[in-house]
């Protein structure tokens, strides 16, 4: 028993240790997930949403997080550069890696941008839906009535979001289309594709020090995250879970996200999954239990790599780079250079007894303790811990 408590302190350590690179592992699954069919009445109490009666099957390494993605930022946040890139093969321990080519890119100092649009939520506010997405103006959350670029070191508050995508529009909204159904007073754009891709920023996480603690829910609590480019053209925030294929698990990917603002978490960027690999709840989600030091003071880089092995890799460093072409070696020798990864081993599956869990069902799972997921993480933990 003792031996057991002891052991139990020492994952505890393991548990809440600060590290430069978290890493999941085994990432993507077969699963299914419900996009949204029809949105119906926006601004009338009669508002409604349908699913797709036909689920969205996917499979293979990442998925789905191998589909489209956009990109959310939440302040208080300043982001100096944001840049996509994808490469042919690239898998962290291969040797047979090709280079990443970047395909979208923003500078803030230097006012440049390719292949990116910023949205932000300053629409209509629809019953169900929520605000709708409109361009962003040049101070990330004004709306503006044509795509804009952020200003030079535009600093965004607690609780204030932008969001990119492509440059590229999507057709028309319907079932089956290369967006499928969204909102249809939003402007519409591709996320970014693919399984082996990589997002990095360099950015600040600056103290909040404008709006008043406990007036916003996520005071002082930045974040960078992805989201299945689905979820946001439909509804980001929408307590109906029937308005986006979130609750059903289409996926979301926390890389840099302050969870809490009490003073043992708000310097902690926690990285989580939202999908239902390897866990039936989508509201906490699996996460890292170590963490990357939020740095107040000074600008951070780094980012997350989706390898063709399975591997998501969430990285700071100040040698990242953001040139046009990576070298695939520079980007291991970076990542190397970090020292040793906390990882997350994922299970290949959902949970059986909440495999037929659909949007409806799920958005009661907020309350739920999620302790089996946590029992699996412990062990893959422990493991980790004794190989050391
Ligand atoms: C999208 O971005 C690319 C790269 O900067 C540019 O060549 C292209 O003209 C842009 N397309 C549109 C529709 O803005
Ligand atoms: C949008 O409307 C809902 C009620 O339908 C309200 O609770 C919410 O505060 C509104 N949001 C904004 C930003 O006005
Ligand atoms: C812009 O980004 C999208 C990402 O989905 C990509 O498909 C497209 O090729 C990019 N455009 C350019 C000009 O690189
Ligand atoms: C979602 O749609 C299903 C099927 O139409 C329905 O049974 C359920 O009540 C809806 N959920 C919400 C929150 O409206
Ligand atoms: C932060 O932690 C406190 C105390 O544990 C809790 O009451 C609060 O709900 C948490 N806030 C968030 C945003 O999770
Ligand atoms: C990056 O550089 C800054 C400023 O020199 C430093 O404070 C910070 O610790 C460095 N971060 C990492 C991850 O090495
Ligand atoms: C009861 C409990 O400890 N739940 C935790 C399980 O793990 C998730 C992350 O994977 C946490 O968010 C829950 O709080």
């Amino acid at each position: 028993m003792l031996k057991l408590v002891s052991i139990l302190l020492h994952i505890s350590v393991v548990l809440s240790a600060q590290s430069n690179v978290l890493q999941f592992e085994n990432l993507g699954f077969d699963g299914t997930y419900w996009s949204v069919a029809s949105m119906k009445d926006l601004y009338s109490d009669k508002c409604t949403c349908e699913l797709d009666d036909d689920k969205t099957s996917f499979s293979g390494t990442n998925a789905p997080l191998n589909e489209e993605v956009s990109v959310h930022f939440r302040g208080p946040l300043v982001l100096n550069k944001f840049a996509y890139y994808v490469s042919s093969s690239f898998a962290i321990d291969g040797d047979d890696n090709q280079d990443w080519e970047r395909l979208s890119y923003y500078d803030s100092s230097s006012q440049t941008s390719e292949n990116v649009t910023f949205l932000t939520k300053a629409g209509k506010n629809s019953t169900c839906l929520g605000v709708g997405l409109t361009y962003a103006d040049t101070d990330g959350i004004s709306k503006s009535d044509s795509s804009q670029i952020l200003a030079e070191d535009t600093l965004i508050k607690s609780e204030e979001e932008f969001v990119i995508f492509s440059n590229i529009s999507c057709g028309s909204s319907k079932v089956g289309g290369d967006c499928q159904v969204y909102r249809d007073d939003i402007p519409a754009y591709h996320g970014f594709y693919g399984t082996t891709k990589m997002f990095l920023f360099e950015f600040k996480m600056p103290e909040e020090d404008s709006v008043e603690k406990g007036s916003v829910y996520n005071w002082n609590m930045p974040a960078i995250w992805l989201l299945n480019a689905q979820i946001p053209r439909t509804s980001q925030y929408s307590l109906n879970s029937n308005c986006s294929c979130w609750a059903s698990g289409c996926g979301e990917f926390d890389i840099f996200e302050v969870k809490n603002y009490t003073d043992s978490d708000v310097d902690k960027l926690f990285a989580t999954i939202h999908d239902y690999q390897g866990t039936g709840y989508i509201n906490e989600g699996i996460q890292i239990d170590s963490y990357i030091e939020r740095n107040y003071d000074e600008t951070m880089k780094g980012g997350v790599v989706f390898d063709n092995d399975g591997n998501a890799i969430v990285f700071v460093s100040n040698s990242t780079t953001f040139d046009q072409s990576i070298g695939a070696d520079d980007i291991n020798s970076v990542i190397k250079a970090l020292g040793s990864a906390s990882t997350l081993e994922l299970s290949s599956v959902e949970p059986v007894s909440t495999s037929t869990a659909g949007g409806s069902s799920a958005s009661s799972s907020k309350d739920s303790s999620g302790s089996i997921a946590n029992v699996s993480t412990w062990m893959i933990t422990l493991f980790t811990f004794l190989l050391f």
